[in-house]
């Protein structure tokens, strides 16, 4: 599909149902973001485990450069080496290299049945080894989102939905399988190897029930916005670290913000966690340091302080962490070339 910049993502996922195809990025601000940011930011969100990030998608783009130049290449063919690859340049570019106007979208056939699956376990590790199980077991995977007990409580308080287990999970996990045929017992086969690990299981059994259940997970930046202004740390970890992080973050947190809230989710799947600290809005505001405290963290344990939102003007101190100084280096002169006099987004990604 070719879609201008504005085209919001809702409207392409309508617009392309009709053929009985997909675009295969999805995230819960799907209904007010819009491609070309999307493109810019090379958006993830929750189906990246299968089909990859924006960037994965994108055939080719129309953009224009810094010094007024158009370039454009929506031929949209799968397989064309001749040269740079400038939309997968522009895509993560923040707007510092050229302002996408339009885009060649890859799409995928939609796969009518789904199933929906949250998983309570006792702990982290037991959630991992439950996405492990079911990624190596279930080809049909499409989604593995990871939520905690205190940002369920806050969901739930905040929209006044029904807790999801009969008795509270301290974590929870998202499975989402979708096939040409019904995945439910593909899934469910997957999972049984490591059944003991499972505390608890609530199976979709229609589509309203699977939306019920993501409800938990997508409601997550929401509700915590309604308590404070989060600063939001959006990270990866290697999988093997992520149990040990989580335990780190909080401590991490607490000796500069002890009366600040950590409030962990995000995309499993990706390794991708959202980690978001707030204090309620009458209280002490939660001091900047924060940022650096758990973001060292990150790096010490070989994730990326980025893994979804970008870099911006929120980061950019911290960009050495992620990247040597060669790099920075190289990404200075990709920019002088193709934004000559430095118009473009000026003040974000380069550490000042
Ligand atoms: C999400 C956004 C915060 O995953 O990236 O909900
Ligand atoms: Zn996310």
């Amino acid at each position: 599909v070719t879609v201008g910049a504005g085209a919001v993502l809702e409207g392409v996922h309508r617009h392309v149902e009709a053929a009985g195809l997909e675009l295969a990025v999805d995230l819960a601000a799907r209904g007010t973001a819009t491609i070309g940011g999307m493109i810019a930011t090379n958006a993830g969100g929750t189906r990246v485990l299968r089909h990859g990030s924006m960037r994965a998608q994108v055939l080719g783009v129309e953009a224009v450069l810094g010094d007024g130049s158009i370039v454009s290449h929506l031929g949209g063919l799968l397989k064309d080496n001749t040269g740079y690859d400038l939309a997968g340049l522009l895509c993560g570019s923040e707007g510092t290299l050229g302002i996408v106007t339009r885009a060649r979208l890859r799409l995928v056939p939609s796969l009518p049945e789904r199933v929906v699956v949250l998983v309570g376990t006792a702990d982290l590790d037991a959630a991992i080894a439950c996405f492990v199980a079911a990624r190596d077991g279930a080809p049909s995977l499409e989604a593995a989102e990871v939520v905690f007990a205190d940002g369920i409580d806050l969901v739930c308080a905040h929209l006044g939905l029904a807790a999801p287990f009969p008795a509270p999970q301290p974590v929870a996990l998202l499975l989402e399988c979708r096939g040409r045929t019904d995945p439910t017992a593909e899934l469910l086969d997957a999972l049984s190897p490591v059944a003991d690990r499972i505390g608890a299981t609530a199976v979709a059994d229609s589509a309203a029930r699977g939306r019920e259940l993501w409800r938990y997970r997508e409601a997550h930046t929401e509700a915590i916005n309604a308590v404070g202004i989060p600063h939001k740390l959006d990270v990866t970890l290697p999988l093997r670290e992520m149990a040990s992080f989580r335990v780190r973050v909080r401590d991490a947190v607490a000796s500069v913000a002890p009366h600040a809230r950590t409030y962990l989710f995000g995309h499993l799947g990706d390794g991708n966690i959202h980690v978001n600290v707030v204090a309620p809005r009458r209280g002490a505001a939660v001091p900047d340091v924060v940022d650096g405290v758990v973001l060292e963290l990150v790096a010490a344990a070989g994730g990326s302080i980025s893994a979804e939102h970008g870099i911006g003007t929120a980061k950019r101190s911290y960009l050495r962490l992620a990247r040597s100084d060669a790099e920075i280096a190289a990404f200075r002169r990709v920019k002088a070339a193709m934004d000559p006099s430095g118009i473009l987004n000026p003040n974000v990604l380069f550490p000042q």
